[in-house]
């Protein structure tokens, strides 16, 4: 472990000398899944790069606290910079985080293994839906100290103060006093109750200024925000209520402050803004923004913050989640629409009533048909989001919905069905290996295959190749959204090759 002496940190006690603790965040190169992650930030390892700063604030006002160091943090986005170089870009460094959704996994482990086999003292932290629920595998393929599991705001300060306090040997005594975390004890995975649920807005703001690479020369394509956590809904094949625990809103004024801390980005260079309208791309990733109408208490709030929010977006495109009910309540459209909300990405999953029944999506195809065309209508840019491979799909059925998406919906999204941890596809569909066949028991899935573009469990529809070619038939007639956000990252790309500075982008400006 190294710790480098520094000068006193502001607010500390006279004469108490800090040292810096050197953090690094990583999220791995995912194996080829939606291109918007290339070009748009995920947003978990800002708020936990932040979260381990207010921890150490929040010491100095008084909480308790162990250790008596600062934590410098550096944010390594794989898929935006490029791999990190274990043996050179970690050195010196005292702890690890890795993130990782399930494409990202194997690279996720490696990174744990080569830290651990070059720097056999470092610490090495897991989190994020795939580990966090999988925590055996993850210390089995990985070489993790701990794996956190659900959020990790409230636990990564005093886990880290905990990792970096204790040699190795005397960790399993420590780990034990926290909840929602594993760890491996006399070689047996110890997983400990899990914590209680925390704020949505434990953090207020996420720490971009840490995210390496992040210049106005390579800005981000659009900014993320988040508003709330978790879902009202319990889709079958989704992993968020299991994740998250519930819908919660974020504060009003925290997403005020979320809204200018995007704003003063945007006019630093950090997130590019549109030539033509000076306007710049904001993602709000919540699963559903605007709640279902039935969440009466939830939606009437989100009404009443669409309000709160005039004057505050005026240099926003918008583009957010939502369920196609939302063509259904015209005071929220026409709320949404005037504060610069543009673009939806709406949970079409499929046009066949017994699929929607199957994964218990609570909407029905006519209604979906309707409901998106009223979107239109209100001038929203629909991206239908879609799953094909469900239980009553054929090749024929899928083509039709193909052809049917068109004319709702300006870009779509696409996925073959698959299954997620902690969901009940995972145990109930028969997992398949690398080349198609059936997974031999205790072999570690093929998680880079898990890109949404395959089936990677048993179906006697399709063999894994013959997927993959549904996929291609299907995402070629569709205008897959993912293509524009390529475009996007290419031309930041080249600007940046060239030396240039802020990019003149008129993709968004076509939508
Ligand atoms: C927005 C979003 C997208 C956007 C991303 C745009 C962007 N740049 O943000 C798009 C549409 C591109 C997308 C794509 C995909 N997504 Co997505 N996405 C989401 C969504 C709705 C929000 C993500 C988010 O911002 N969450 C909020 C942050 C704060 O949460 P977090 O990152 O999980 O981090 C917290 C904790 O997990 C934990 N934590 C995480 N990592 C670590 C690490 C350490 C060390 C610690 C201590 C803690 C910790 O602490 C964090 C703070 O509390 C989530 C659902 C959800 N609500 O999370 C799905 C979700 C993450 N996506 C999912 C999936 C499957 C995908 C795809 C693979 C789909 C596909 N087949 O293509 C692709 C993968 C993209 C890729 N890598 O190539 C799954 C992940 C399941 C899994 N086990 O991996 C989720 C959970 C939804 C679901 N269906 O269940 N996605
Ligand atoms: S509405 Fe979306 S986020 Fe909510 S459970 Fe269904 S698929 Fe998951």
């Amino acid at each position: 472990m190294t710790t480098r002496r520094a000068a006193p940190a502001k607010g500390t006690r006279k004469g108490t000398i800090r040292m810096i603790k050197h953090v690094v965040f990583v999220q791995p190169k995912s194996a080829g899944g939606n291109f918007e992650y290339v070009a748009i930030p995920r947003q978990g390892m800002l708020f936990l790069s932040a979260a381990l700063k207010q921890h150490v604030e929040r010491a100095k006002e008084g909480a308790t606290r162990i250790a008596n160091w600062v934590y410098d943090t550096r944010i390594w986005f794989e898929d935006k910079v490029g791999r990190l170089d274990v043996e050179k870009d970690l050195k010196g460094v005292d702890l690890l985080c890795i993130t990782g959704l399930i494409n990202e996994i194997p690279r996720a482990y490696e990174l744990a293994r080569k830290a651990r086999e070059l720097f056999p003292d470092i610490r090495i932290m897991g989190g994020g839906p795939h580990m966090g629920m999988l925590p055996d595998e993850a210390m089995k393929h990985g070489d993790f100290d701990a794996i956190v599991k659900h959020e990790g705001e409230d636990v990564i300060g005093p886990l880290a103060d905990v990792l970096l306090s204790f040699p190795r040997r005397e960790l399993p005594g420590e780990l034990k006093k926290f909840g929602g975390v594993a760890f491996v004890e006399d070689g047996q995975v110890v997983t400990t109750p899990n914590r209680r649920t925390i704020k949505s807005d434990y953090v207020e703001l996420p720490d971009y200024h840490s995210v390496v690479g992040l210049t106005p020369q390579t800005p981000w394509a659009a900014g993320v925000l988040e508003t709330v956590r978790g879902c009202t809904e319990n889709c079958s094949y989704c992993e968020v209520i299991q994740q998250f625990l519930g819908y919660r809103m974020v504060g009003r004024e925290v997403e005020w402050k979320r809204l200018e801390q995007l704003q003063r980005l945007a006019s630093d260079g950090l997130i590019m803004s549109s030539a033509q309208d000076g306007r710049f791309a904001v993602f709000v990733t919540d699963d559903l923004h605007p709640p279902p109408s039935r969440a009466v208490k939830f939606r009437n709030e989100r009404m009443e913050r669409v309000k709160g929010w005039k004057g505050r977006t005026d240099d926003m495109f918008m583009i957010c989640q939502t369920r196609a009910e939302l063509g259904q309540d015209p005071e929220m459209c026409e709320g949404l629409r005037s504060l610069g909300m543009e673009m939806l990405y709406v949970g079409v999953e499929s046009n066949n009533a017994e699929n929607l029944a199957a994964v218990r999506k609570r909407q029905e195809p006519g209604q979906v048909d309707s409901d998106l065309r009223s979107l239109q209508q209100w001038g929203f840019t629909n991206v239908a989001m879609t799953i094909i491979g469900l239980p009553h799909d054929t090749d024929e059925k899928i083509m039709e919905m193909a052809d049917w998406v068109k004319t709702v919906s300006k870009y779509q999204t696409a996925n073959l069905l698959t299954p997620l941890p902690a969901t009940i596809n995972w145990d109930l569909l028969p997992p398949l290996d690398d080349d198609g066949s059936l997974l031999p028991p205790g072999k570690i899935r093929p998680y880079e295959k898990y890109t949404g573009q395959r089936l990677v469990h048993y179906d006697k529809r399709w063999t894994m190749q013959e997927s993959e070619d549904l996929y291609i038939r299907y995402t070629d007639r569709l205008r897959p959204v993912d293509r524009l956000y390529q475009r996007i990252f290419q031309r930041i790309r080249n600007r940046a090759e060239q030396g240039e500075g802020a990019i003149p982008q008129k993709v968004l400006a076509t939508v």
